[in-house]
């Protein structure tokens, strides 16, 4: 078995982005299970071509896509990814792009969902003491586009490999000058 454990580079006011901090952490191999890190860049679409490279090359069993959501107030593993860019006002991606209301896929459907078990990983993480919750948007930005990105290639090139995406907090470093801002230590 292989698993494909992407984070993403930092971005917007940010030095660091815990979600790759976090995956570099994990061991090379977990209960049996081989697993390849990889670091995806803040851009529209240049991400999604990123792990379309990683996937081909790698054939992985599953991809699991990691990625920061600054307020979020635990892991959030995402249900859905929608065929949509809509960059916030003033928050161009980390090479100035800042696409409003694009389609990702002219030929894709409006959504995919995650094909991971999303309530099974929920309940793990919680029963290991990690604060966890399903998440219903990954909002429409750079994770948004990846995770779209990711489920549409699997559905026409990998239907036997199996895709998902967790959101997670700010690392505690990133919280100490943001008060009321939820984190979480790496
Ligand atoms: N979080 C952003 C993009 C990169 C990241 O780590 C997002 O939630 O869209």
């Amino acid at each position: 078995m292989k698993v494909v454990v992407t984070g993403f580079q930092p971005f917007g006011k940010e030095e660091m982005n815990p979600s790759f901090e976090a995956v570099r952490l994990l061991p090379d191999e977990i209960c049996g299970a081989q697993i390849v890190k990889e670091e995806i860049p803040v851009v529209f679409r240049k991400g999604g071509k990123t792990v379309h490279e990683i996937v081909r090359r790698e054939n992985p069993d599953i991809v699991i896509l990691v990625g920061q959501a600054g307020g979020r107030t635990s892991m959030n593993v995402e249900r859905v990814a929608i065929n949509c860019e809509d960059c916030p006002s003033g928050f161009p991606d980390n090479e100035g792009n800042a696409p409003q209301s694009e389609t990702i896929y002219e030929d894709g459907p409006a959504a995919y969902f995650a094909t991971v078990p999303i309530k099974a990983m929920v309940k793990k993480m919680m029963d290991n003491g990690v604060p966890a919750a399903v998440s219903n948007t990954a909002g429409t930005y750079v994770c948004n586009d990846l995770m779209y990105h990711l489920l549409y290639q699997l559905a026409h090139e990998f239907p036997n490999t199996r895709g998902g995406f967790i959101h997670v907090p700010y690392a505690a470093s990133q919280a100490v000058n943001k008060p009321n801002t939820p984190s979480m230590a790496i």
